[in-house]
This record gives structure tokens, sequence and C-alpha cells, in this order.
């Protein structure tokens, strides 16, 4: 049985549970308990507070967990990244008021900065060789300048508009961070063997989600080029049409550069274009 602590709610929760639930893992509970059993597979969820996560998975009291990058960062515990899971991103950042302009980086020195997340901080000045005075505050990091409890911050940005609220704006990014499996370096094999198992179904539900599946008709004399284009997994399916001279191919096209092969694809004479979510993809 592999122990995994997610978090119990917040921004990471419902992600979470989706990711191990597309993974195929069902749960007959909510996560109005502690914890709950997969009906289907060897794991038992543990809903906790992500602060708590990393030390958890020292004690072995969890064996993996899914946490932000800079949570994980900034507990420094006995945890090593086993994926980056491709959802809440965000970045860690410095703001200050933005009546002030921005000296850049050395123009920190000698303020004090407010933050959840003095580890992470402390390492960046540190490697720029800036002494600054860090004021470690557990939540409202934003509202620190205006009170007069700090001349900057450091905290979780994602659409800025927090910054923006609150007369911030943002001159540092320390690092970015998304969603990360974790898990302890020591797992016994029999959990390494779960482990890997679900790893291989979290990267086949992954890499579905960046791909599609499409169709289209093209005159023969266009096939090669196509499959040029669109190779897919091994090599792209070609079926005759009843119309002399044309075919239906069917491939994989990946979401990053979609639109773009859609435009080579329409250039060589394809019509009839379909393109189909997929669901899980195992190469
Ligand atoms: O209760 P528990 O301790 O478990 O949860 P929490 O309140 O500590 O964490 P939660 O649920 O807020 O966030 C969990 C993780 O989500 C964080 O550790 C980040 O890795 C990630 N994440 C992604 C974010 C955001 N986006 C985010 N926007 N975490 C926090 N925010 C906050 C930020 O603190 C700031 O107040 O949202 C505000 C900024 O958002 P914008 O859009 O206005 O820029
Ligand atoms: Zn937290």
């Amino acid at each position: 049985m592999l122990r995994i602590a997610i978090q119990k709610s917040g921004r990471l929760q419902e992600e979470s549970l989706k990711l191990l639930k597309e993974s195929g893992l069902a749960f007959s509970n909510g996560k109005e308990q502690l914890k709950t059993q997969a009906t289907n597979f060897p794991v038992e969820l543990l809903f906790l507070r992500d602060d708590d996560i990393p030390q958890y998975i020292e004690d072995q009291v969890a064996d993996a967990g899914i946490v932000g990058e800079n949570v994980m960062l900034e507990k420094q515990k006995k945890n090593e990244v086993i994926k980056r899971l491709d959802f809440a991103k965000c970045r860690l950042s410095i703001a200050i008021p933005r009546s002030e302009t921005y000296g850049g980086i050395s123009s920190l020195a000698g303020k004090n900065i407010a933050t959840s997340y003095p580890t992470i901080v402390k390492q960046f000045l540190s490697k720029h060789n800036i002494e600054a005075g860090i004021h470690e505050i557990s939540g409202s990091v934003e509202i620190a300048p205006g009170i007069g409890l700090a001349d900057a911050i450091c905290d979780i940005v994602s659409t800025g508009s927090t910054l923006l609220s609150n007369g911030l704006k943002e001159v540092e990014v320390v690092m970015k961070s998304e969603a990360v499996l974790i898990a302890t370096p020591d797992l016994e094999a029999e959990k390494k063997k779960i482990l890997n198992k679900l790893l291989f179904r979290i990267q086949s539900v992954q890499s579905a989600k960046n791909n599609k599946y499409i169709l289209l008709n093209c005159p023969n004399e266009a096939i090669e080029k196509i499959t040029n284009v669109i190779p897919g997994m091994k090599s792209p399916t070609i079926m005759p049409l009843e119309r002399k001279g044309w075919s239906s191919l069917h491939s994989v096209v990946n979401e990053n550069d979609f639109w773009e092969k859609i435009d080579q694809l329409k250039s060589f004479g394809a019509e009839g274009i379909l393109v189909i979510p997929i669901e899980k993809m195992i190469a």
C-alpha cells in the first residue's frame, strides 16, 4: 500500500484528485475523511495541509505527496521530485510599492522583506550577495508594505491582480513553480513498484492532454508531405476513400504546434480536418 498525501482543501486539492482519478484510481469516500483508500489500486490518500506534507514524507508517515514546488523547496525536507504535474503554475516574486522606482536587485540591500518563504528568499538574496531583513509572516503578505511592516514582499503571484490591488509591482521572479509529485528517497521496493505503476499512468494522462487525434482527407500525392508534418506515434493510418485518388489519414498532433501544422496541412490540400481529444496515450 502506497500512502499519498494531498492537500485537504485549497488550490491543489481538486486537480490532485482529478489527476489520480484520470489515472484510473477510484475512491469511495470523499475528502471529508482524514484518509481514504482506493478501491481498485493499492493506494491510500491522506488529506493534509500542504505545508505539512514534506515533513510527513520525511517521517515516512506518507510515502509520496502532491505539493507546490515552492512549498517543497521552502521546507527543505528529505523529499525528492518524482514528476512535475503541469498545474497550479505560479511564480514566487519580489514586489515593491508601485510608487517607487526600482533600481535593480542591489537596491533591495538593507530593505525589509515580508514573506512566508524565508528560506527561499534567504537563498535568493545570498546568491546575489545582498543583505536584507526578512520578516516572516504566514498570511496576507501583500498588505505588509501598506501598513508599514516592510519595504517589499516576496509572495506567490499568478495573474498579478493581488499585487495590483495592493499598490505593488513585481520586480524580481525568485522562482517558477507548479505542482509536483514528491516522495521519500527511501521507498521500499514494493512501494516503489506501485509508485512506478502510478507514474506510468500519470505520464499517459499527461501525454494525452498534450496531443490530439487528427483525421483528414487528402489527395494521394500529398500523403508523403503530410506524413512528414504529422508522423503520429509510429506512422499515420491511411485508408482509401471511395473517391478515386483520395485517402483518409489518421494521426496524432501535438497541442503546442497545432495551429501551425493545420496551416501546413491545408496548404498541402488536406480537407475535412477533424480534431478529437485523446483520453489516454500509451507510447
Ligand atoms: O490550507 P493549506 O495550507 O493547505 O493551503 P494554502 O493556503 O497554504 O495554499 P493554497 O491552496 O492557497 O495554494 C497551494 C499552492 O498553490 C501554493 O503553494 C502554490 O504552489 C500554488 N498556487 C498557484 C498559488 C497560487 N497559484 C496563488 N495565486 N498559491 C497561492 N496563490 C495566492 C497568492 O498567495 C496571492 O495571495 O493568490 C494570490 C495571488 O494571485 P494573483 O492571481 O492575484 O496573482
Ligand atoms: Zn499552506
